[in-house]
């Protein structure tokens, strides 16, 4: 793999969470800290990566094998990290990035169920040494959270998924916080949005101070 010279910023959580909404802010602190700043998200990213989101998220392919899902994400994010993540990172510039494996392991290892040790075999054969520098989980009750995505939007073939699997969904968000406390920082997402956002800015102004 080429150099790396920029950083890798995921942010992850479950449905309704505020990720959209809290992404544009985070760009603009980076920028503002003096950083080019790609903004990207998954499954997606890259026109190829787009029509595979098409795939899993439309309800034309309800019932998918869980394998099937979990393997069109990493195709997805192999045409992503190859034509977009790592040119950019090796160019210099920050990458931004609306969910990344994280959410392979917590949707598809927590909810559907897969090993993890199965996802971890695809994480290190197309990311090689490749993980986020920091990543921030938004975590909130998933009622809020499906109470705020439902005004928003008619449910995607996830969103259509049944509470349970929304908790094993959180569960597995917070246990990969537990185990990588460095790398990844919870933030009240069921806070007003102003307190969210002051959270957020704090562990960004954390992440920027150890950067330079
Ligand atoms: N997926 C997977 O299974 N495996 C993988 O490896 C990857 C993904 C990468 C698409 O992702 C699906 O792909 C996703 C997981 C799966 N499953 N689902 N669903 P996505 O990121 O595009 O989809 P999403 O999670 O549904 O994102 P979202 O619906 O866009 O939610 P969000 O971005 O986190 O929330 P938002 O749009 O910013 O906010 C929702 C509403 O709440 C909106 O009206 C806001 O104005 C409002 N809001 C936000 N913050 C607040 C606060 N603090 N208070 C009050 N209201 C708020």
């Amino acid at each position: 793999m080429n150099e790396i010279k920029g950083k890798f910023i995921t942010v992850e959580g479950g449905e309704g969470a505020g990720k959209s909404t809290n992404l544009d802010m985070i760009k603009q602190v980076l920028e503002r800290a003096g950083h080019p700043v790609l903004y990207t998200r998954e499954p997606g990213g890259t026109p190829l990566g787009e029509a595979v989101r098409d795939l899993l998220l439309v309800h034309k392919h309800d019932g998918m094998a869980d394998e099937t899902e979990l393997l069109l994400m990493f195709g997805a994010r192999a045409e992503h990290l190859n034509r977009k993540i790592v040119p950019a990172l090796t160019a210099g510039t920050w990458v931004l990035c609306d969910r990344f494996t994280d959410a392979t392991y917590a949707y598809q290892g927590g909810g559907r169920g897969i090993d993890p040790k199965r996802i971890q075999v695809l994480e290190q054969w197309v990311q090689q040494e490749l993980r986020p520098d920091l990543t921030l989980i938004l975590d909130l009750p998933i009622e809020v959270g499906l109470a705020r995505a439902e005004k928003r939007s008619t449910p995607d073939r996830f969103e259509s998924e049944a509470h349970h699997f929304f908790q094993k969904v959180r569960e597995a968000y917070l246990d990969i916080a537990k185990n990588s406390p460095k790398r990844v920082k919870v933030i009240d997402a069921s806070l007003p949005l102003a307190q969210v956002q002051s959270q957020i800015k704090t562990v960004i102004d954390d992440f920027l101070a150890v950067c330079i």
